[in-house]
């Protein structure tokens, strides 16, 4: 059976729809459609853990700057008040002011989910990657 498509509109800066197409043209998608499809089933399945009970499993990526006021210490904080959820952290100092660090999570998804989203509201993080697997 045919698959029913809605359309929508979507607004984004200009500097970041420039960069978007710039690397759909790199990779030879073929247009801003297929590559918005491909994101938003990603977050779908993303996503779902977020909904379901049990014991989820996963990994926590951060990108920041360890002189950005107060992060070291507020990561740090956190996560010995989340230590049920931790299985461990791997930190790297990549160069003299940037930090990436991996944490390895498996817990309750209600409590997975608090870390999670205690973890978002820290200032100064350049990026937070969540990848869970669930129903496994
Ligand atoms: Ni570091």
């Amino acid at each position: 059976m045919a698959e029913t498509l809605s359309r929508f509109g979507v607004t984004a800066p200009e500097d970041v729809l420039k960069e978007f197409d710039k690397h759909i043209e790199r990779d030879g998608k073929s247009n801003r459609s297929d590559v918005l499809r491909q994101l938003m089933r990603r977050y779908v399945s993303e996503e779902r853990w977020r909904e379901e009970d049990g014991v989820v499993y996963g990994t926590v990526t951060l990108m920041y700057d360890h002189h950005s006021p107060n992060i070291s210490k507020d990561l740090t904080d956190l996560q010995h008040d989340h230590g049920n959820v931790i299985i461990c952290t791997n930190h790297v100092h990549i160069s003299h002011d940037a930090c990436l660090e991996c944490i390895v999570l498996r817990g309750e998804t209600p409590k997975v989910k608090f870390f999670i989203d205690a973890l978002n509201r820290i200032k100064g993080l350049k990026s937070l990657d969540t990848v869970i697997a669930s129903g496994i």
